[in-house]
């Protein structure tokens, strides 16, 4: 079990705990860059820092950054076969400038691209991304970002920094950060809904393309943690 950044044996032994100051809030563990052995994205609050350690605990890249809120990992990239890991900065501004950005890096720490936001209002800093597999029938994985401030429509966002989709969410009665969501095949096609709610409604969103293929076809996204050991804690990647 990783629990926070330390590495804990089914007995409780803990076999390592990373010298990284600060807490863990987001963590993501994945094969990043194929060598068949997993690595561990740890957001690090407080020290802010986004950080990929190897199994034995040890730091195989550190950023600084702002507020370092999630770590997603996932093959947002399609045309490298290793693995990207996709960092949310909260920033530290909570004033109406305030903002906060998405960030993706390579595997072995290269940034390839900042979120640069030129949208306006309150509470720009509140984002929540999801790793999310299967919208649409290409072999890659997506960011699923909501609760990002102001009026903005929760959206699906590609590695390369291009919007792929945008889910009106009409009710702005309550405010944009009662947003929550998740996303799984409730439909019954291979591909995956997304779903948006607050207190007052739940709003189901798909791909309005024609599934092309056969509803047989294994499924070939990464696990999708939402779907166990859920939690209501709003800033779970
Ligand atoms: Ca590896
Ligand atoms: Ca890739
Ligand atoms: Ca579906």
């Amino acid at each position: 079990m990783v629990i926070g950044h330390a590495l804990i044996a089914h007995d409780g032994e803990v076999l390592w705990e990373a010298d990284l100051p600060g807490h863990a809030d987001g963590v993501g563990i994945l094969d990043l860059n194929g060598d068949g052995s997993l690595e561990i994205a740890v957001a690090m609050c407080g020290g802010a820092t986004f950080n990929v350690l190897n199994v034995e605990g040890d730091i195989l890249w550190t950023e600084p950054t702002r507020h370092a809120q999630h770590m997603i990992v996932g093959n947002f990239r399609p045309d490298t076969e290793t693995k990207e890991v996709v960092g949310l900065d909260r920033g530290t501004d909570r004033s109406l400038e305030g903002q906060d950005r998405i960030i993706v890096y390579s595997h072995d720490g290269e940034e390839l691209w900042r979120e640069e936001r030129t949208d306006e209002g309150p509470e720009r800093w509140l984002s929540i991304i999801s790793r999310m597999s299967n919208w649409d029938q290409d072999d890659r994985d997506l960011i699923l970002a909501y609760r990002r401030g102001a009026d903005r429509e929760p959206e699906l966002r590609d590695g390369y920094g291009g919007t792929v989709a945008q889910f009106p969410f009409p009710d702005l009665d309550l405010p944009n950060r009662a947003q929550r969501a998740q996303h799984a095949d409730i439909l019954g096609d291979p591909r995956s809904e997304v779903l948006i709610w607050n207190a007052r409604w739940i709003y189901v969103y798909g791909n309005g393309d024609e599934y092309a293929g056969s509803y047989e076809e294994p499924d070939r996204s990464l696990p999708n943690p939402r779907l166990h050991n859920y939690t209501h804690y709003i800033g779970m990647p």
